[in-house]
């Protein structure tokens, strides 16, 4: 007779096979996957996830990127259900409005740069890029220039899954599936010092990532350009901090060319540099800024595009109905949860929590990784940060294999209670805006024991 499984157990195995049966999950091996079994997370609290087994784990990836006020805020369950009870939805076509839509809109303005004043409502940052892309393209045919199609972005961008938000990221691995980008969207090098600047300081390097917009813009055809879209910090891409020379040299080229810039500002976007946008903590003025993730602090889907008033003036004075929209655009109760999120965000001072307190700690400890024999760079901005593994830190060699050993790692990880990404082989961390020095001290605790394992693994150890 076999031994009785434990329920956690038996519940696990359950979930495991209902999910390998009939779920489809993203950006994912469906095979390896069901064969693995997936972890599945049952609650969370705080800055820790609870799996399936009664596991206790430390996020360190703010779910996604996003659950930046952290878990189990009852004030946002509250807003919610209020806000259902009251009006679980309405749509904002057909000259209709709702209450939280409008509020959200204000406060939006109030909280974001001064040369934003309106929002465009989407369910998600994909969306909202899909979303600029097609104002961009408006905006020049209706101050006649229709031949400015062309958008410039940057290698291993993330700006969504679909296909014009897949067009305008510069992953390869997406665009090898599908046919993509579509046509007139180009991509340049992307500012990451630590891989292609080795010959040069950094920001020697960053003029030099700079200029690659000038070149395009003049190899295209400035006559054709329409757009430069980038995260102000590339976060999928590998959390890529540019010198601090990148953005100012940016900005500059694309005043010079008259090019509109859009910042996607999905991930830096609602206090993740340690300001409430990471334009401002680069000092970038942009045209577009499209948002998501930390707008609700992940507690409900919502993302929108903030329209300066150079676009939104010609599309509101010359363009009549601009055709494009989403059943889901201004959802009440997505709009009720994000103002909930915000008030909270301002009440609490988180940002400049973030600012003043745990993002210098967090960025003090997290550097003394640095001497851990995998680790040639540890890099980071606010609540982001970058821990390059390479086969040798003089050198800057990388791993022959790219990307092994940050799986290695990224599982060792799993194992030991704690969640970072892997980008081929750097480590990846986001954790939650309103980390306490302890959660700090834990997670630095818990990365460098998974760097011990790792190294012992891969027989350097
Ligand atoms: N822009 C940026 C900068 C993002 O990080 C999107 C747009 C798209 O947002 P939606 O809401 O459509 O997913 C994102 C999303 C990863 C990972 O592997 C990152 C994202 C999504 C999925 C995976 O780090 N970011």
């Amino acid at each position: 007779m076999s031994a009785k499984p434990r329920i956690t157990e038996r519940a696990t195995r359950d979930w495991q096979e209902l999910d390998a049966r009939h779920y489809l999950h993203p950006f994912t091996d469906f095979r390896a996957l069901a064969a693995e079994g997936s972890r599945v997370i049952t609650r969370a609290e705080g800055v820790h996830l609870y799996d399936s087994d009664g596991q206790k784990i430390l996020d360190a990836m703010s779910g996604l990127w996003c659950v930046n006020i952290g878990y189990g805020r009852n004030e946002l369950a509250d807003a919610a259900a209020r806000q259902m009870r009251e009006l679980p939805y309405y749509n904002s076509f057909f000259k209709s409005a709702n209450p939280p839509a409008i509020e959200l809109a204000q406060l939006l303005d109030e909280l974001t740069p001064p040369q934003f004043h309106r929002v465009f409502f989407t369910q998600s940052g994909s969306e909202a890029n899909d979303t600029i892309l097609r104002m961009t393209r408006r905006y020049w045919d209706l101050v006649g220039q229709p031949k400015r199609s062309v958008v410039i972005s940057r290698l291993n961008a993330y700006h969504g899954s679909t296909i014009a938000a897949a067009s305008l990221g510069g992953m390869q691995a997406m665009h090898s599936q599908g046919g993509l980008p579509i046509p007139d969207i180009v991509h340049i090098e992307q500012p990451y010092w630590y891989e292609n600047g080795v010959d040069v300081s950094p920001e020697e390097y960053g003029l030099r990532a700079a200029r690659r917009l000038a070149e395009k813009i003049e190899a295209v055809g400035p006559e054709r350009v329409a757009a430069f879209i980038g995260e102000p910090v590339q976060g999928a891409g590998g959390v890529i901090i540019p010198p601090s020379t990148y953005w100012p040299e940016i900005q500059r080229i694309c005043r010079e060319y008259g090019i509109l810039l859009m910042a996607d500002e999905v991930i830096c976007g609602f206090g993740r540099t340690g300001r409430w946008f990471g334009s401002e903590h680069f000092g970038i003025e942009p045209d577009f800024m499209t948002i998501a993730k930390g707008l609700t602090s992940g507690y409900q889907p919502l993302g929108g595009a903030m329209v300066s008033d150079r676009v939104a003036d010609v599309l509101i004075e010359k363009g009549g109905e601009f055709a494009h929209g989403f059943t889901w655009s201004g959802h009440p109760v997505c709009c009720a949860v994000a103002i909930e999120n915000l008030n909270i965000m301002r009440r609490e001072k988180i940002v400049e929590r973030v600012r003043e307190e745990i993002a210098p700690y967090f960025q003090k400890r997290i550097r003394e990784l640095a001497d851990h024999r995998l680790v040639g760079e540890v890099r980071g901005v606010g609540m982001l940060a970058a821990i390059e593994l390479v086969a040798h830190k003089g050198s800057r060699t990388f791993f022959r294999d790219r990307g092994a050993v940050g799986l290695v790692c990224r599982d060792h990880c799993f194992r030991n209670g704690l969640i970072m990404r892997a980008v081929r082989d750097t480590m990846i961390t986001a954790p939650p805006l309103v980390m306490t020095k302890e959660n700090v001290d834990e997670l630095i605790e818990k990365a460098r024991r998974c760097l011990d394992l790792t190294a012992k693994d891969i027989g350097v150890g």
